[in-house]
């Protein structure tokens, strides 16, 4: 016999009303397509006529969106590049705060630090980042914001780095520090990703400190946010360790 599921009038009013409280149109879109207040309820256990657990609600919804993100994964999939005649030019600037407020990072005085899962936490100076084996990609910066640009950055290879400093690349997270107050963090499949680099440099320049002098993690298989700029400490986890805006809503994983 076919059943019949019946949609309670009030619930689907009640889940617009949770729709309208998210003020950002990123996770706005990405429950619209994902969710029903059914499957709310049912993926949460949750009782959604009691507004105070939707918010716990979205979330879980959200770290579920997560695991499959992860799953979908490719770790050998590329990202598109291009060609050098598409670079956007000017790159746009982007941060939580204004162009005029942009960090001001002594690159002399800078070290990069490590702590967690990772075997040689020494500090790195930047000309001994510049040592190591870089790499260049013109791939595209898609932000959450609605926009996205081309760009030429150059680095090295993370997973160079991770090996090299004998992080344990079977933990789950990488997080990042920044001089601002931001932080993210990253899968380790993403971290390992080919196309994952510590950029030093933009359009053969040095990187300019509002591309995130003296450095960022560049990732063309991410969402803009999780491209953490003038990043000061990097640490390898089993813990979750969220993110600046990861932490106000957006979804984790990000993956563009
Ligand atoms: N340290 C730091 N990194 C950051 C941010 C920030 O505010 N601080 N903003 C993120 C967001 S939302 C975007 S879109 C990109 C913008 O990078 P861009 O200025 O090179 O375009 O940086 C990301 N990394
Ligand atoms: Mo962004």
């Amino acid at each position: 016999m076919k059943k019949t599921i019946l949609v309670p009038r009030q619930g689907q009013a009640m889940l617009d009303d949770a729709l309208r409280q998210i003020k950002q149109p990123s996770r706005r879109l990405f429950l619209q397509r994902s969710l029903t207040l059914g499957g709310l309820s049912l993926l949460t256990g949750c009782n959604v006529s009691d507004p105070s657990g939707i918010e716990t609600a979205l979330a879980a919804v959200s770290r579920f969106n997560d695991r499959v993100q992860g799953w979908l994964f490719d770790p050998t999939k590329l990202a598109p590049t291009y060609p050098d005649s598409m670079i956007t030019r000017p790159f746009p600037f982007n941060a939580y705060y204004g162009e005029d407020e942009v960090e001001e990072v002594d690159g002399d005085a800078w070290r990069l630090e490590l702590s967690g899962l990772i075997a040689d936490k020494k500090p790195w100076t930047l000309p001994q980042l510049r040592a190591l084996p870089q790499e260049t990609q013109i791939t595209r910066h898609i932000c959450v914001e609605g926009w996205s640009a081309i760009g030429k950055w150059g680095g090295v290879p993370f997973s160079h780095f991770l090996k090299r400093v004998g992080a344990d690349t079977t933990a789950k997270y990488v997080g990042f520090k920044c001089a601002d107050d931001y932080f993210t963090s990253i899968d380790m499949a993403t971290a390992l990703h080919p196309q994952t680099i510590m950029a030093l440099s933009y359009d053969g320049q040095e990187l300019p400190p509002k591309y995130g002098y003296p450095m960022k993690l560049r990732m063309p298989t991410k969402l803009g946010y999780k491209n953490p700029k003038h990043i000061q400490a990097i640490f390898v986890t089993n813990t979750y360790p969220g993110g600046y805006w990861e932490n106000q809503g957006y979804n984790w994983f990000g993956g563009s």
